[in-house]
């Protein structure tokens, strides 16, 4: 499944709202942080009417009224703008239930799963602005591209009432003609230094030899580079979304026999990585966690250099931390595995880049199926141990629920 990821960002949010509370208000330069009286203050938005004089954002309201003297000036109302945030929310939420709020009037749709049901990009974003239209009256600008980082930096280009999309492979290139500016991450500071190496926009970083920048950034040089490439994999975050994902086992009698020990630490990352893909994740950090005879607790981790959902890739991380493990003598009382660094599932880079194969994905996608339906005991590998040999299983000493 190809990752689209849909930006909206609202037009003149608070005017706007104003406007539609108020028609009269409409096409006028309309100021929202303070009445005309008010000497402190800043403006927090202003209509685009308001705009062509200059008054934008954080700018000090005394400021404002010199550059906008015939403009209207009002303090707003927060509980009103809170209400149309929420209506929009909800429009969201019925085109794919992947939504993370980024502020009040800006969010992030995952839509890679609503595609077909919609019939593609264009679809959904007509189907959103008009809902929107009809529930708040509001304009909003939408921008969808294979990640979050491309589609934030394009709603601003085509703003107000605005829709693009990008597709897949054309990140690079249509970042390259913008002003580095335009890039997250790139602040003032960075584009000063960046200026003296004839770097102006973000093309001309994305190009710039990577040594050379490594020299100037260090290590973040990567990164930097990776976004100017439009390059990013960061997930669309829900108040559900894991940030870990763990399971662990605590033992009726301390165990020492380690050929026991490693086929319930398989069982228990069969299980941790079935709770993976079951939230279409990936991780790229895996840790064992030991608890030892008189409750010291140790853990070691593993960061991989692709994620994966693979249950055999994070069994053999498990194997590489084994031995460190076993260096304490004393019997185990708890083993447990975790997840970390969770990222959405990546299927279009794996084919490209990674080691695994498409194959592997499928039996997983299969063997995933019959337990969803049969339940996780049907199809279990031979190497993990069954769950009876587990004191009390589920209630106390598993940390169930998975995600924490
Ligand atoms: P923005 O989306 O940055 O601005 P906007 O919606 O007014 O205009 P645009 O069409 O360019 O998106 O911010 C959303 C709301 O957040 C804005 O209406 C008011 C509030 N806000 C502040 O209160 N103070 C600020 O400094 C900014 C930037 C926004
Ligand atoms: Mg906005």
């Amino acid at each position: 499944m190809k990752r689209r990821i849909l930006h909206i960002d609202m037009d003149a949010f608070f005017a706007s709202v104003e406007q539609v509370l108020d028609p009269s208000l409409r096409g006028k330069p309309l100021i929202i942080g303070g009445e005309k009286t008010d000497l402190r203050g800043v403006v927090s938005t202003a209509s685009y009417e308001a705009r062509k004089f200059g008054v934008h954002s954080a700018m000090p309201l005394a400021t404002a009224k010199r550059l906008c003297p015939h403009g209207i000036f009002m303090r707003g109302n927060h509980a009103r703008y809170r209400e149309a945030s929420l209506k929009v929310r909800s429009v969201l939420e019925s085109v794919s239930p992947i939504v993370e709020p980024a502020s009040i009037d800006e969010a992030y749709v995952d839509v890679s799963g609503s595609q077909r049901l919609f019939g593609g990009d264009d679809a959904i974003a007509a189907f959103i602005k008009k809902r929107i239209r009809e529930e708040t009256s509001l304009p909003c600008t939408i921008a969808i591209s294979p990640n979050k980082l491309v589609s934030k930096i394009a709603t601003d280009q085509v703003k107000p009432d605005g829709y693009i999309c990008i597709a897949e492979g054309e990140e690079a290139g249509y970042l390259r003609p913008l002003p580095l500016a335009k890039l997250p991450g790139a602040g003032p500071r960075t584009r000063e230094v960046l200026e003296r190496y004839g770097v102006h926009t973000i093309g001309d970083l994305a190009a710039l030899p990577i040594g050379t920048l490594e020299k100037v950034f260090g290590p973040s040089a990567h990164g930097l580079q990776r976004r100017a490439r439009g390059e990013s994999t960061s997930p669309v975050e829900t108040d559900s979304t894991p940030k870990s994902i763990s399971r662990e086992t605590t033992f009726e009698h301390d165990l020492g026999d380690w050929d026991k020990l490693e086929r319930v630490l398989v069982y228990l990352a069969e299980r941790t990585a079935y709770t993976l893909r079951e939230h279409g994740m990936e991780t790229k950090c895996v840790t064992l966690k030991v608890r030892y005879t008189g409750f010291d607790t140790k853990t070691f981790a593993h960061t991989l250099d692709e994620p994966t959902s693979v249950d055999s890739e994070i069994i053999g991380v498990l194997h590489q931390l084994l031995p460190k493990a076993r260096e304490r003598r004393d019997k185990v009382r708890l083993i447990g595995v975790a997840l970390t660094s969770l990222s959405r599932n990546q299927h279009q880079l794996r084919l490209f880049g990674g080691q695994h194969s498409e194959k592997w994905e499928k039996v997983l996608e299969s063997v995933d199926k019959v337990r969803g339906r049969h339940g996780f005991e049907t199809i279990r590998t031979a190497k993990s141990v069954p769950r009876s040999s587990m004191r009390s299983p589920r209630t106390h000493n598993e940390n169930d629920g998975g995600a924490t």
